[in-house]
Order: C-alpha cells, then structure tokens, then sequence
C-alpha cells in the first residue's frame, strides 16, 4: 500500500529593488529613496491528519509561491509574498531529487500540522537607498531580488497501520486480513507464510482503519527464533492489537499467553495497548465442539474476546466493529471524505464503557 507522486514546488521570487531619489520642493539634491523588494514566500508541506491519500496531486503536481513585491521611491519596501502551505497526509515521505540524479530524503511526516520546509522564497532586491556610503551618495543601482528555491519533490505515503494482527505462525492472520480487505498475503498452510508486514484497508460505513498483518511471533522470538521480533517495528504504532489464536490448537490459551509475553519482552509498553482477542478456525468440528471450554479459559482475560472463522467469516464483521469501537476509543480512527462532504457524522457513543475494552 504505497502510494507515490512527483510535485513541482517553486519558492516566490524576491522583489526587485528600485532607484529612486527624494524629489521635494526646496529640498534639492534629496538623497537616494528606492526601497527594497520584498521577500518571496516560500513553500511548506504541512501534515493533516483529515487526508489519508495522495490523491489531491492527481491534477495539480505544480505549486508556485508568490512573489515579492518590487520595492518603490520613498523608502517604502516591497510587500512580503504569502507563504504556501500544501496538505500531505501522515506518513508521507519526502524526497528532494537530486540534480545528479538520486533522491534525498528530507522529512518523514507523522505528526498533524507539521511544517516542512521545502522551497524557500528568495530575498528581495536592495534598492539604492541601500547602497549609499559617504563616497558614493547618489547610488544608481538597484539589486534584483533572488530566484526562490525550485525543487522536485517525490511524495511516498506509507500506511501507518492502525490495528496490528499478532499471533502465532498459522493462526490464519493473513486469512482474516485477505477476509476484511482488499490485501492479497499470501497464505499457505505451513508455518512463517508471511515473511513481510502486509497492510490493507478495512472500511465500513464512513470509516476506515489500515490494519497490519505480520510474520507469525513463536516463544523466544524475542532471542531471535522464527523471523524473530524485528517487524514489531512496523506495529509499534498502532493504537490496537488483535491477537489471533488458531482455536485448532492444543493449548490456544497458552499460544496466547507465549505470544504476549514475547510482545513485552520486545516492548514492555505493547503490554498496554489495547487488544482485542480473536479465537480463529471455529468452522472446524474440533474447534466447535470445544467452545464452551474456550469461553470458559479465555474469561480469565481481560480483553473483549471474539469467535471467528476467518474462511467463512462467521463472527468477521462483529470483530471489525469492536476493533473500530476500540479504535476510536483510542483516538485512531479516520473519518473518511471528511473533507470532500462537509458533512461531520456524529456517532453515538456507548452510554457506558463496554466492560472488558480498555480506553487506549
Ligand atoms: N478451517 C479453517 N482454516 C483456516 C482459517 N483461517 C485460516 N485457515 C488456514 O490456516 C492456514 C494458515 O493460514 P494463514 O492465513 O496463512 O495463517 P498466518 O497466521 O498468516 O500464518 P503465518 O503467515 O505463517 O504466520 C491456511 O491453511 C488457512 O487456509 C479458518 O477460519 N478456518
Ligand atoms: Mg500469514
């Protein structure tokens, strides 16, 4: 889930500056007045939260700052031109191409109103008031003012991931996220299929959520067994977790009990994200016939807890309306066309704190 774009940013140029002399009744010879240009504006990218997309660069990739106004007689100095502030969504990257070729990268966005700089706006002229010294009075020259800065700009969004899927290798992560998505993981039924972090976007009603699918976690993962913990990177960002648990398995409590201790080993804060728990395979007869035993074990958690077939979707949708509740308890869910409605869409909100679901 990468989305790319190449914009055009060019910073104001400066305004010129100018030659003038002070022209007044009885005063003859008055001294050099030419103000000076004003500065260009420069250009900002700015990180908005309400925008999950890159899609507004699909018709405008050019952006141009004003320009400076020139200065005039009298003194007076050109007036300043207005910056530009250009909207990204959180998690683009910026790169800056490079003249010899290649790409640098200048910022990573994250934050909502963070300010990039990336074309500054050149300085305006000095008029010939400037120049004046004791020897050279009556200066006729003016500056012109400076080009703004001119760069090409690579835009990469990366998905932050909202929710991220934990479990063991063949719990049916990348099952469940094929189910709710449109990603495509790879799915097999050998252990470590999934090698490589997938996101993919789960919407419903006027909202959406990117959820992260990971490498299966086995006990000592921490110490580096199986595809080790590195990839956690990619959920440590996340404001909710749902860990996945093969119901087929002999012991699904203690899966569940290994994994999270290998999430705390990794990062002792991950033990206070908020989870939601998921019981997986529930359309096998094994699997059913124990349930009842299930429920019971998994009462002990504290966590919401789930039944689900990720291959037939029984209990899919019930679990992708809890992890949007408790997404949004935690302050992570992203409205949808916000902007492009107008409209706010106001959602009830449990008259009290559904027991088990803990605030983030
Ligand atoms: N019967 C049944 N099989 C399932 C279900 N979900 C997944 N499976 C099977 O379980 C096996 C593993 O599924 P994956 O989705 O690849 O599991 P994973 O957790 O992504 O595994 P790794 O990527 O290796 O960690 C596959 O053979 C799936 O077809 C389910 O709800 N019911
Ligand atoms: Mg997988």
């Amino acid at each position: 889930m990468i989305d790319r774009v190449e914009i055009y940013v060019k910073g104001g140029d400066g305004g010129n500056g100018v030659v003038g002399f002070r022209r007044e009744k009885f005063v003859p010879y008055g001294g050099p007045d030419g103000g000076n240009g004003g500065a260009g504006g420069s250009a900002y990218l700015v990180g908005d939260g309400n925008i999950s997309t890159l899609l507004g660069f699909r018709y405008k990739k050019q952006f141009r700052v004003e320009r400076g106004s020139p200065g005039k007689g009298k003194n007076m100095h050109g007036k300043r031109g207005a910056d530009l502030f250009i909207k990204v969504p959180l998690g683009t990257q910026v790169r800056r191409k490079k003249e010899e070729g290649g790409e640098e990268l200048i910022a990573d966005v994250l934050e909502h109103g963070q300010q990039v700089l990336v074309a500054k706006g050149g300085r305006g002229g000095f008029g010939n008031a400037h120049f004046a010294t004791s020897t050279n009075q009556a200066p006729r020259n003016a500056e012109n003012g400076k080009p703004g800065e001119e760069r090409w700009l690579v835009l990469d969004l990366k998905l932050l991931a909202d929710v991220g899927l934990v479990g063991y290798p063949n719990a049916g992560k990348s099952t469940l996220l094929s189910a709710v998505s449109k990603a495509r993981p790879k799915i097999a039924d050998y252990p470590f299929t999934t090698t490589e972090p997938v996101l993919g976007v789960v919407g419903m009603n006027y909202q959406s959520f990117v959820l992260a699918d990971i490498p299966g976690i086995i006990e000592g993962a921490h110490q580096g067994r199986g595809l080790g913990l590195d990839f956690l990177r990619h959920i440590e960002r996340t404001k909710v977790l749902i860990q996945l648990v093969d119901g087929s398995s002999a012991d699904p409590l203690s899966d569940l009990r290994k994994v999270e201790a290998e999430l705390e080993a990794y990062e002792p804060t991950l033990k206070d994200r908020p989870r939601i728990v998921a019981i997986n395979k529930i359309d096998l007869p094994e699997v059913r016939s124990r349930l009842p035993q299930l429920e019971m074990e998994f009462k002990a958690f504290e966590s919401p807890v789930y039944f689900i077939s990720a291959a037939t979707g029984e209990g899919v949708e019930e679990l992708m309306m809890k992890t949007m509740e408790v997404l949004s308890q935690a302050g992570g869910a992203v409205l949808e066309k916000k902007e492009e409605s107008g409209f706010k869409v106001f959602r009830p909100r449990p008259l009290s704190p559904q027991k088990g679901a803990r605030r983030g």
